[in-house]
């Protein structure tokens, strides 16, 4: 080998060798959020951008886009668009990605989780890994676990503490038809949509009630639409994910991937410490605006357990009986 042809040869070497550094470049993700840095939701998906930035020093960028902007507002379209690529990455919420992914309707059967304890069981646990795996295999890889928080009832008719007070109540629900099923068990008149057109709808009473956390229903505002009766009923538990489109995960370094799903840890685990920290002080913001706020006695709850019966009939089979069962366990041995 003549001199040039080695120092060609050399050449090539060096730039495959180099191809590593190639994957270390700078780069932008898009994470899609449906709740903007007012809310614990949004605040998750910034404390990620931020871990990432601080951790890949400044070569990863994590570019929240909140409000369902990449699908134009129609949140229950976010995991599919991130399936085909519109969007990199998601901190989504399980009533959103249920309309694609029916294991995830295991959060929304009503009053399945007492407490937080119980969604720790289960998300923490093989049921909680039993949904990661589905989703996985419908093209996303789950990084962890956040939160949006257990679901209280409110409406502009009157205290409800009863199924027979929710009788024709119009009831704005989102996500898969298991929330027609729970509100039509509940002789309310549940009608689905956005929530870009919730409040809208709640302010010109196109609708008398909604369900939301309680941090949603503060910072949203929802007194001034009307609002004015709570029911803390805590009929489920809205775990939020951190995930990737398995296009640009599959891409990364495997450095990065640890990089990026460990931020996503940790912003999940600030995420939730902080929203729950933040209830008491939420839920007197919200009566000190006038608010009536109603607790249910166990005989009230129990009525409402009763009456949505039918639901678990229906949608065990969708959801999966072993994750159903893995999640009872999980949570009768919490
Ligand atoms: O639309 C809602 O109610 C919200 C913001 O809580 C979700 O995206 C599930």
């Amino acid at each position: 080998m003549n001199i040039k042809k080695w120092l060609a040869l050399s050449a090539a070497c060096l730039s495959l060798g180099a191809a590593p550094v190639f994957a270390q470049e700078t780069r932008e993700f898009s994470v899609s959020t449906v709740l903007s840095d007012a809310f614990p939701w949004g605040q998750a998906a910034s404390k990620w951008a931020e871990l990432v930035k601080e951790r890949s020093d400044g070569r990863i960028t994590l570019k929240v886009y909140p409000n369902a902007q990449l699908v134009s507002g129609d949140q229950t379209r976010e995991f599919s668009a991130m399936r085909s690529g519109l969007i990199d990455m998601a901190v989504g919420s399980t009533i959103n990605w249920s309309t694609q992914v029916p294991e995830a309707n295991l959060f929304s059967l009503p009053f399945l989780m007492p407490d937080n304890a119980a969604v720790d069981a289960i998300t923490q646990g093989k049921a909680g890994q039993m949904v990661f795996d589905a989703i996985e295999k419908r093209g996303i890889v789950p990084l962890a676990w956040g939160e949006n928080g257990f679901r209280e009832l409110s409406n502009s008719r009157g205290t409800l503490t009863q199924p027979a007070d929710l009788k024709g109540l119009k009831v704005r629900v989102v996500g898969s038809p298991l929330f027609l099923d729970t509100f039509n068990a509940l002789g309310a008149n549940p009608t689905q949509m956005s929530w870009t057109d919730a409040l809208p709808a709640l302010t010109t009473g196109a609708v008398d009630g909604q369900e939301n956390p309680l941090s949603v229903f503060d910072v949203a505002r929802a007194d001034r639409a009307n609002q004015k009766h709570l029911t803390l009923w805590h009929y489920m538990n809205d775990p939020l994910i951190f995930g990737a489109s398995k296009r640009v995960w599959s891409k990364l370094s495997t450095a990065d991937q640890q990089l990026l799903k460990r931020a996503a840890y940790d912003a999940g685990q600030w995420e939730i410490a902080k929203s729950r920290a933040e209830l008491d002080a939420t839920l007197k913001s919200i009566r000190d605006r006038g608010v009536e706020v109603t607790a249910l006695t166990p005989e009230q709850h129990q009525a409402f357990v009763t009456a949505t019966q039918g639901v678990y009939k229906k949608w065990i089979p969708k959801i999966g009986e072993d994750l159903v069962e893995a999640a009872q366990a999980a949570i009768t041995n919490r």
